[in-house]
């Protein structure tokens, strides 16, 4: 009897030293700025992932596996994120949700690309990070050329506005999107001013000075919403009344926040239409706010992205890099947002981008090309 309990003891011993967590669970991460001045959008990824991980992991797990989210904070920092996504891939994971800025998402898919990890973003939006050819990296979100002619073409058609100025953050994200909204707007209206800030700083009052003395008809800006915020803010302490225009690193409760209700009222911003309107939103958007509270802008993008990269390794039947990458090329998904399918690129077959405009303090759609 006291051999017999020894003995298996022993084995205990010897295989709780020998089995790792990481055998006993597959590992998915979640990639953003989780702190800092866009601590919110990691935040919404955040909770958008533990809610799909939390059903799974409730329903058994994958490969009769538990999933253990690993977080990564990259600081809106390109260098942070190499580093994250380097950490990711000592750590065993095998799948990343990630990053939020495009600035972040494309060195980091380098990373992932030589490891053979897919990456799906919810949220970073520059044509270059598909552009580049990985077989791994994929996005459920649009891309600035999209959401760059959308842009323009409302300033254009519906607005009819002809003279411009034009702002950007110097950033991936910022300065791509200013510069796809130049291109659309082409020869059809005078771009008055063009030139960027720098991200983190908050005073714009010298740059607002000298775009007022152009007399632009509207602000349209390349960036996210801490700066957005400002720009808003400041334009109207310096006088200026015209309306400001930006994409999706703009449309969060935060831009109002900084910009206050007033100075920002009839801000237009680009953005895919209302998830309220979505019926298969439903469900997610009723658990999500119970949880969390409100929904961010890429909250539910979040949720679908991990759902993706779960529904595909558990379809692969293995977590092998390559196998899980085919199954995300060639699956139909359907998620809260709907109907799910990534092109050649790792780009979604559908992006449609509406005009929202800022109203009471709150977002509502405005215009549908
Ligand atoms: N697309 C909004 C902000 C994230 C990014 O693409 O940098």
């Amino acid at each position: 009897m006291t051999r017999k309990f020894l003995l298996l003891l022993f084995a205990i011993i010897v295989l709780s030293g020998c089995v790792n967590k990481e055998d006993l669970t597959i590992r998915v991460a979640i990639a953003g700025p989780m702190t800092g001045d866009q601590a919110k959008m990691g935040m919404d990824f955040r909770n958008g992932v533990t809610l799909a991980v939390d059903e799974w992991n409730a329903r058994g797990g994958v490969l009769g596996k538990k999933i253990e989210l690993i977080i990564g904070d990259d600081q809106r920092d390109p260098k942070q994120a190499v580093s994250v996504a380097n950490k990711f891939v000592t750590q065993g994971v095998k799948g990343v949700i990630g990053h939020f800025n495009s600035s972040c998402s494309i060195p980091a898919s380098d990373v992932y690309n030589r490891a053979g990890i897919p990456m799906i973003t919810p949220a970073s939006t520059n044509p270059e990070l598909t552009e580049k050819g990985y077989p791994g990296v994929f996005r459920v979100c649009g891309r600035d050329d999209q959401q760059g002619k959308v842009a323009a073409d409302f300033v254009i058609t519906q607005l009819k506005l002809k003279k411009i100025a034009v702002i950007h953050d110097k950033t991936t994200y910022g300065q791509g999107l200013a510069g796809e909204f130049k291109k659309f707007v082409g020869d059809k209206a005078e771009i008055v001013y063009y030139s960027g800030i720098v991200q983190g700083d908050k005073d714009f009052k010298t740059v607002l000075i000298s775009i007022r003395e152009k007399k632009p008809e509207l602000i349209f800006f390349g960036g996210i919403y801490p700066e957005g915020g400002l720009l808003v803010k400041q334009a109207r302490e310096v006088g200026m009344t015209v309306p400001f225009m930006s994409g999706d690193g703009v449309i969060d409760p935060k831009f109002v926040e900084i910009a206050g209700a007033e100075p920002a009222e009839g801000t237009y911003l680009t953005f895919s239409p209302d998830p309220n309107s979505i019926p298969t939103a439903k469900a997610f958007i009723e658990q999500y706010t119970e949880k969390f509270g409100e929904l961010g802008p890429y909250s539910i993008y979040a949720y679908d992205a991990a759902n993706i990269m779960l529904k595909a390794i558990e379809a692969a039947g293995t977590t092998e890099g390559k196998t899980v990458m085919d199954r995300l090329h060639s699956m139909e998904f359907s998620g809260a947002l709907g109907s799910i399918k990534f092109d050649g690129k790792g780009d979604v077959t559908v992006a449609p981008y509406v005009i929202w405009v800022t109203t009471g303090g709150k977002f509502v759609e405005y215009w549908k090309p």
